[in-house]
């Protein structure tokens, strides 16, 4: 009962954000979203079927579907700014260059980019005056999305834009001070990424080292396009930003770890497990563990949300989960293809261990699960690999 009067309270808190918006002037003026979805063949069928998943991502009960698609409506109310500090662009990449363009990519699309280095089309002082213009016309009032690492090391020269040479670190933190919502988008932004492995030469740090401002952390090396757009979905509807856990994720999105979800998790419990790649076991479909998943120690949910237009995942294909949404992914995880097996993984960014669980549920529970697994593994070791 207390649920649905909570429920009742969100509808209406909703309903009253979207009609709110509904009286602002859309940034862009041009085609309505649902002519851009009509024109690319998506049915209203497809569009309610979209607003269902994301009402379900959400964790939202499906009465609340009709609001969602009505909420996408005015998503062109919200200005965008989009940096690209040190990376590969890959987070781009995931959202906007599927072969055919999903729902999510056209939202993208469509939303008020005011600045993104790699699709405006302005150039040189005419970009940076884009930036500055859009900085200053939606000031506390736009949302802020970081893309990449930010090297800090001799005053942040490794990284400049443009024909003044404004150090990332500055733009970064200039465009951070009156955003009216903060994303880190990629593992890049959130922790550091590849450019902060070690030796970490740029000194490559989190966007969170830069502001102090409160950050909404979406990793993942790229993360998925319907955690970004959920992400934004979530501002859109709430406007506030989401619960986090304790590395700044949305827990929408990262509550549950990979193993948790995994398709392959029958196999793990049966000690079923791939030995090498290409072998029997693998063909069967197997547990990657021994062959060096990272799923029990990631939070994300990629078996649900899957790649690239929802057809496939990491495990799916049959490589191990590379806990690319942990924080120091690349030296905390051990080598690619080979397991952790009893190896706490307790010695992160911030100091505190994936094992500390997205809610904290605390270190012993998955000291257990650590442990369950080595003693998994070393069992399945004793049984003859399955012909
Ligand atoms: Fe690349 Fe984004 Fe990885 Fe980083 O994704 S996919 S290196 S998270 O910042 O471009
Ligand atoms: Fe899936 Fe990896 Fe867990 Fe195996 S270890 S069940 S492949 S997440
Ligand atoms: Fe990354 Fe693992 Fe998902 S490597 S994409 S978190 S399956």
């Amino acid at each position: 009962m207390a649920d649905e009067i909570s429920y009742d309270l969100l509808y209406e808190k909703f309903q009253q954000r979207i009609e709110g918006l509904k009286r602002e002037t859309p940034i862009n003026e041009e085609t309505p979203l649902e002519d851009v979805l009509k024109k690319e063949g998506f049915s209203r069928r497809d569009f309610m079927k979209w607003a269902g998943a994301v009402t379900a991502m959400l964790t939202l009960p499906s009465n609340f579907t009709p609001l969602i698609a009505d909420a996408i409506k005015v998503v062109d109310r919200l200005p965008i700014i989009w940096l690209h500090m040190a990376e590969c662009t890959g987070c781009s990449e995931a959202l906007l260059r599927s072969a055919n363009p999903t729902i999510d990519s056209l939202i993208f699309d469509h939303i008020s980019l005011e600045y993104h280095e790699t699709l405006m089309a302005a150039v040189g002082w005419q970009a940076e005056e884009n930036l500055e213009h859009a900085m200053e016309k939606y000031k506390g009032k736009y949302v802020l999305m970081v893309e990449g690492g930010i090297p800090t090391a001799d005053d942040g020269v490794y990284l400049t834009v443009g024909g003044h040479g404004k150090k990332g670190k500055d733009i970064a933190k200039d465009a951070s001070e009156h955003a009216a919502a903060i994303f880190a988008i990629g593992t890049c932004s959130a922790y550091g990424g590849v450019q902060a492995a070690i030796p970490n030469p740029t000194g490559a740090v989190a966007l969170s080292k830069i502001t102090e401002k409160p950050i909404i952390n979406v990793p993942g090396c790229p993360p998925s396009e319907s955690n970004i757009v959920g992400t934004l979905m979530y501002f859109l509807l709430y406007g506030n930003l989401p619960a986090l856990d304790v590395y700044d994720r949305p827990k929408w999105a990262y509550r549950l770890r990979i193993h948790d979800l995994c398709e392959r998790r029958g196999h793990f419990d049966a000690g079923e497990f791939v030995e090498q790649f290409g072998d029997e076991a693998a063909k069967d479909g197997f547990c990657l563990y021994k062959v060096g998943c990272k799923g029990p120690y990631t939070f994300n949910n990629c078996s649900k949300n899957k790649f690239n237009e929802g057809t496939s995942w990491p495990v799916q294909v049959g490589f191990g989960c590379m806990g690319c949404s942990e924080p120091d992914f690349w030296d905390a995880m051990g080598t690619v293809n080979e397991p952790l097996k009893d190896r706490l993984y307790n010695t992160t960014f911030s100091g505190l261990g994936a094992d500390a669980t997205a809610d904290k549920i605390g270190i012993g529970l998955l000291s257990v699960t650590a442990v369950g697994i080595a003693a998994h593994a070393a069992i399945s070791a004793i049984k003859p690999p399955k012909e």
